[in-house]
């Protein structure tokens, strides 16, 4: 089999750049290792900033995320008992959109079949060949039966544990990472959310989130310790905590239920360096990682697909590598900032071990800060809303 662009994982970036090129009238067959069923119930991201609600619209797969997800002009700080307003759209313009990642992946693979979207599932043992010659390809097996996709390129979106990033020699991949001593215990709830937008709290037993899939459906976090295990965390117990760290002001109100998804996630910010051997590029997850407190894992999938997507276009339409040679460069001057963004807001909102009482009142103070900074606010609102493509 022969396509032009062979696509590693369908999760956020695979789907999105397949829908790129189907638009855009390239060959593309994605391949991924799991089932329909696995990519779409993992419950992950839920914040949708304006670029990628941009690329919904122009895809023309916005019909439920309009009706169904939820614009936030504003986000919420809560610290010290106390909590305050950022005014997202009155300081950027701008505003964020929650409608979760498996809403989006399941607009992404309905519209799949009806415009010709080519999806291999169950793709196993996949391996990558010629990637710094004229001719790759891809060999794997489905259902015990060897094959071999030949391409001109291959896009890895195959998330941080795929086999894109592990093809690159360990002298090319230049790699940053810090790996944060805590996790996020998340769960979803069936009750309404404690507020109309989110709550990111910062309190001395660790950080806390009330974040929400729909007016009905609650998705709220806590931070814990690495050596915690889900089964010593029943719903009573995460309650109280999360009542105890969002505060009394904050949490007036919290309806408490019983949660139908627990999950430990640990923290991580990674960065590999450059996004291109040969003819592989690296897109989202297989390249960088972001803790999930800036909420940029899944946007910046997003973006980096985006421009991908413009430069594969202009290859094929003027034979013209300008754009593919500019990808990697381009795609981490975004990445960085959005890094950036994710450590610092870790760092300003969550309890470390090695915190000391000074520490403490030094977050204290910058939370105390931003609330009478027009100037902070505006810093925060405009990388929460997202930092423009360029
Ligand atoms: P994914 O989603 O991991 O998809 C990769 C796909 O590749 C497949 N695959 C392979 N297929 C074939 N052969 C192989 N050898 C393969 N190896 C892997 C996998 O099965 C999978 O289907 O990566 P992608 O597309 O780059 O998307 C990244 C996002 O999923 C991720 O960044 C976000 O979920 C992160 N994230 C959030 N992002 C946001 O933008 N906003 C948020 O509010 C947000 N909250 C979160 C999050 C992630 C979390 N967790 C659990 C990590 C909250 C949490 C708790
Ligand atoms: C979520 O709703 O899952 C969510 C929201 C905001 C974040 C992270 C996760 O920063």
């Amino acid at each position: 089999m022969r396509t032009k662009v062979a696509i590693i994982g369908a999760g956020p970036a695979g789907l999105f750049l397949a829908h790129l090129m189907a638009r855009a009238g390239i060959d593309a067959v994605v391949l991924e290792r799991r089932t329909r069923d696995y990519v779409e119930g993992r419950v992950r991201a839920g914040v949708l900033e304006q670029g990628t609600v941009a690329l919904m619209e122009q895809l023309g797969l916005d019909a439920r995320l309009k009706a169904e997800g939820l614009p936030h002009t504003g986000t919420n700080l809560a610290y010290d008992g106390e909590i305050f307003r950022i005014d997202m759209a009155a300081l950027t313009g701008a505003a964020v959109t929650v409608y979760g990642q498996q809403e989006v992946m399941r607009d992404l693979f309905d519209a799949a079949g009806p415009r010709g979207v080519q999806i291999v599932f169950e793709a196993e043992d996949l391996r990558l060949d010629g990637l710094t010659g004229n001719s790759p390809s891809v060999a794997y097996r489905k259902d015990g039966v060897a094959h071999t996709l030949a391409c001109d390129f291959v896009a890895a979106c195959d998330g941080f544990h795929g086999v894109g990033r592990a093809s690159i020699p360990d002298d090319v991949l230049k790699v940053y990472e810090r790996v944060y001593p805590f996790g996020w215990l998340g769960i979803l709830a069936e009750v309404p959310p404690v507020n109309h937008e989110l709550i990111y709290a910062n309190h001395a037993r660790g950080f806390a989130l009330a974040s929400m899939r729909s007016p009905t459906r609650s998705r709220y976090y806590v931070q814990v310790g690495l050596d915690e295990r889900i089964e010593d965390w029943s719903d009573e117990r995460f309650w109280d905590e999360v009542e105890t760290r969002l505060g009394p002001t904050a949490s007036a109100g919290l309806v408490r239920g019983p949660s139908f998804e627990k999950s430990i996630a640990p923290l991580r910010s990674f960065v590999a360096e450059p996004m291109r051997h040969g003819r592989l590029f690296l897109a989202g997850d297989a390249a960088h990682i972001v803790p999930p407190t800036g909420a940029k894992g899944m946007n910046l999938a997003v973006s980096d697909v985006a421009m991908l997507a413009e430069a594969l276009a202009l290859f094929y339409a003027d034979r013209d590598a300008s754009g593919l040679d500019g990808y990697s460069a381009r795609a981490l001057a975004r990445v960085w900032k959005a890094e950036r963004f994710s450590w610092w807001f870790t760092g300003l909102t969550h309890r470390f071990p090695d915190m000391d009482a000074f520490a403490r009142r030094m977050q204290v103070a910058e939370l105390a800060y931003i609330r009478g900074s027009r100037a902070a606010q505006t810093v925060i609102a405009e990388n929460y809303v997202g930092l423009p493509l360029r």
